[in-house]
């Protein structure tokens, strides 16, 4: 699914703003019609979670009602004009003024409506249902009935319209989606461009790519094939240390004449697992960084432009290379930041906490089928992104295998250049990890196990990873290790919760990793401290184990892992 973007035949609005909302409390809008247009409503901003917004109702997930009103512009005469939500966390049902444009599952991922002949000339008025109650049918699952709400994993279960929705238009034949894939020979860069097109019999594509002082174009008959290739002679690849992006443009034309364009960056890189190592470029890598959270004060999961290139910028300052994007897929504009500043992405689907009951076994995989589609379909042509992650922390049980196993040929199919991973508790034992190419594994020994005791903790630590490397021998990244952590709270000697503690614990376990030289990666669990459920181990309803604060102020740790990762 291309982004939308503006050109000279593309067009996008942006609807975020103020619009109307509306709790549902008794769950009577869809018999009384509120899809008609809603009455006593208050204003709300979009995109945001709704839940730090109105003080009284944080812990309602829904059902709630948005509504705005929109003009098409003139000129969209001729278009096709689609309207794309970038993520409704959970469920969400669309209407267009009364008539029903489709309902949605899941957040964090894109969804559209072609609403080209369903539009009208005056004033057209969309209303969006949004439901983010839990159950065990949706994924991620509820569940644990120590938390409140009783998610099933360990993040607050935000609602609303989070990510901008967007009003769009394209010509009516022309582009519908382009697939980069980059490849290197000696020092040239080869970048294949796969067209998949909307008609356009008998028309031509051209491909120019430009940056570092050179252009480079390829012209093809659409009738004849649909791949472009471009040949860079002394490619400036593109890695952490010099994110070299060139841009690329695909036009198609008609007798010469150019009636579709679309441009993107590209960044010319190769990514494989060669044994027990990860090689970008040919060369072996390793990850520091920390795993994070879409997560603010007042904006809940709200896409905030202003907090992404703040926390690129706290990243950055402790020296880390990459994130993974636990526990769902971040937002766009977070993705195209990474690839303009050099960041490795291991980017996750919604899949956390899944459980394997015989009851919804089969409906979980078809959604999780779905999920690992749209993220490679949405984030398929970022160089930063390096792997994807299927899942989180799944339960351990039998059928694992076979579901990770279906998820993972799934993803296969559609993108055959990245490693595949899955971030597992389990250990040595889990079964999928004989057929993914790279294995993540989360500790806490020292923490919630062998409390107090970071000693005996790495050392259980170091011969888990050893038994892991001799039943695998594939690269290991540590892809979680932390300890609650009260900013302000000290103690002569570590303790569990005060900072000297949580400095402590990473460098050992630090240690532990340099150690091996099958561990090809160390995040941090985690970025900042974030928002939960309720729960007697989540004290102000936050996990602490942010090496900054959820304010993104910096621990100890933080300056500690300046200290070992920064380099000037
Ligand atoms: C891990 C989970 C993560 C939790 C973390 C914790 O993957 O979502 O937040 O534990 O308990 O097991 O802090």
């Amino acid at each position: 699914m291309l982004y939308p973007q503006i050109n000279k035949h593309r067009q996008c609005i942006d609807l975020s703003g103020f619009w109307d909302f509306r709790f549902d409390f008794k769950n009577e809008g869809l018999t009384e019609n509120w899809e008609n247009g809603l009455v006593g409503t208050r204003p709300i901003a979009v995109p945001a979670s709704w839940n730090e917004i109105f003080a009284e109702c944080r812990d309602f997930l829904g059902p709630a009602w948005y509504q705005t009103e929109f003009v098409i512009p003139w000129g969209w005469e001729n278009q096709k004009i689609f309207l794309r939500f970038g993520s409704i966390n959970y469920l969400s049902d669309v209407w267009l003024n009364g008539e029903k444009l489709g309902e949605h599952e899941g957040g964090h991922l894109p969804f559209k409506f072609d609403i080209t002949e369903r539009n009208k000339i005056e004033k057209n008025k969309l209303v969006v249902r949004v439901d983010g109650n839990l159950s065990k049918e949706h994924v991620p699952p509820s569940g644990r009935t120590m938390n409140y709400p009783d998610t099933n994993f360990d993040f607050y279960p935000y609602c609303g319209i989070q990510r901008p929705v967007l009003l769009y238009a394209i010509p009516k034949e022309g582009i519908k989606d382009i697939t980069v894939i980059t490849t290197i020979e000696g020092t040239n860069g080869i970048v294949k461009v796969l067209l998949e097109k909307n008609g356009v019999k008998g028309k031509e594509a051209n491909g120019i790519l430009t940056g570092y002082g050179v252009q480079i174009e390829s012209r093809i008959s659409l009738d004849a094939t649909t791949e472009i290739f471009l040949n860079v002679e002394n490619a400036k690849l593109w890695s952490p240390e010099s994110p070299n992006l060139y841009d690329l443009k695909v036009e198609i034309l008609d007798n010469g004449i150019v009636f579709d364009e679309y441009s993107l960056s590209v960044g010319i890189r190769t990514i494989e697992v060669k044994g027990i190592q990860l090689l970008l470029n040919g060369k072996p890598i390793f990850l520091k960084g920390c795993a994070k959270h879409e997560d603010f004060p007042v904006v809940g999961k709200g896409y905030l432009p202003a907090l992404i290139t703040k926390d690129y910028d706290l990243l950055s300052w402790i020296g880390a290379n990459s994130f993974r994007t636990s526990h769902y897929p971040y937002s766009e504009k977070m993705m195209d930041m990474a690839d303009r500043l050099g960041f490795l992405i291991i980017d996750e689907t919604p899949a956390v906490g899944l459980t394997f009951n015989k009851d919804i076994i089969d409906r979980h995989l078809e959604l999780c089928q779905r999920y690992i589609k749209e993220l490679i379909e949405r984030d398929k042509n970022h160089p930063s992104v390096i792997m994807w992650s299927l899942a989180n922390e799944p339960h351990r049980s039998r059928a694992a295998k076979d579901f990770f196993r279906a998820m993972y040929e799934t993803a296969r199919k559609i993108d055959s250049t990245r490693p595949i991973t899955l971030v597992s508790q389990v250990g040595a034992s889990e079964r999928a990890f004989e057929f993914l190419e790279v294995i993540c594994v989360n500790r806490y020994y020292g923490w919630y196990t062998h409390p107090g005791q970071i000693d005996e903790g790495c050392k259980l630590l170091s011969d888990e990873l050893d038994k892991i490397n001799n039943k695998y021998q594939k690269p290991i990244i540590l892809s979680e290790f932390g300890t609650d952590t009260l900013a302000g709270c000290h103690s002569e000697q570590p303790e569990m919760w005060s900072e000297e503690y949580q400095v402590e614990f990473i460098k050992n376990y630090l240690e532990v990793v340099k150690s091996k030289d099958y561990v090809v990666g160390a995040h941090i669990w985690n970025m900042c401290d974030f928002k939960t459920s309720q729960s007697i181990i989540r004290a102000k309803g936050l996990n602490h184990k942010g090496v900054f604060t959820r304010d993104r102020k910096p621990k100890m740790a933080a300056h500690f892992l300046r200290k070992i990762w920064y380099k000037t």
